[in-house]
């Protein structure tokens, strides 16, 4: 549950904790996106308190060190920050819908998609937030690692990377392809054509399926209008206000 659609900034209150786990989240930030989708996942109630990034409030660093989210307050004044760490975090404290692999190699595998997947983030990020240092690699990068994403999906020949479930390897990767639709944002280079994607594609269908996706999903005018605010140089749009164009 949402405490407020505000994003809280500096000189606004801290909300009273009401005793459930609190996610310091912003609702562009896919890291934080990452949390949300497996509190949802896992049927775990909390409450999500999102924050300013360009003007935090000043107790957000009594939660995560950089004031930086996502955090989560699991006790009053307690918290972890971390988007893996949290998830790893929530999945053994609260164990009834597990979602990492049991198996340990599996589950080490799982984590090279994670780390392999790092280097198509750092290219998205360049493409969404500045184009101007975009090098000639950085879309040969993001197609790279994207080809060894489909062709892992492609050899596990389930539906999702976690099996015919989606798992925690799934949702630590969408926040980002559900962005990546947001994308080529001017540049045609980014684009997820169908004839050399269609496995992705087709697992990103199966994804946007899952209630736990469906209740967070933003479409790519959203995305899009939020970070060309960054381009065109205004400092980049308050999370709100890139929201209050959509239909809630
Ligand atoms: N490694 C962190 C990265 C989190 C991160 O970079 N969050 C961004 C927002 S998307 C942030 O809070 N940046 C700090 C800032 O804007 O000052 C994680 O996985 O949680």
């Amino acid at each position: 549950m949402k405490m407020t659609e505000k994003h809280l900034q500096t000189g606004d209150a801290l909300p009273p904790y009401n005793g459930r786990l609190r996610l310091f989240a912003m609702r562009f930030c896919p890291y934080a996106g990452r949390c949300v989708l497996v509190l949802n996942a896992k049927n775990i109630p909390y409450d999500v308190v999102y924050i300013n990034l360009t003007k935090k409030p000043e107790w957000i660093f009594n939660f995560s060190p950089k004031g930086a989210v996502p955090a989560l307050e699991y006790q009053k004044g307690k918290a972890l920050f971390d988007s893996n760490v949290i998830n790893t975090y929530l999945d053994e404290e609260y164990p009834e819908y597990p979602l990492q692999a049991t198996d340990p190699l599996r589950r080490a595998q799982d984590q090279l998609v994670v780390e392999n997947f790092n280097t198509v983030i750092t290219a998205y990020f360049t493409a969404a937030y500045n184009p101007q240092g975009l090098q000639p690699s950085h879309p040969e990068i993001f197609h790279k690692g994207l080809e060894l994403l489909q062709k892992e999906l492609e050899t596990r020949g389930t539906e999702f990377l976690h099996g015919e479930e989606a798992g925690m390897v799934d949702y630590t990767l969408w926040p980002f392809l559900e962005r990546f639709e947001a994308l080529p944002l001017g540049n045609a280079e980014f684009a997820l054509d169908k004839s050399n994607y269609e496995t992705l594609l087709t697992y990103m269908e199966s994804m946007k399926q899952l209630p736990a996706v469906t209740s967070n999903y933003l479409p790519p005018d959203i995305y899009a209008k939020f970070t060309d605010s960054f381009v065109t140089g205004s400092g980049g749009l308050r999370a709100s206000e890139a929201l209050s164009t959509k239909p809630l």
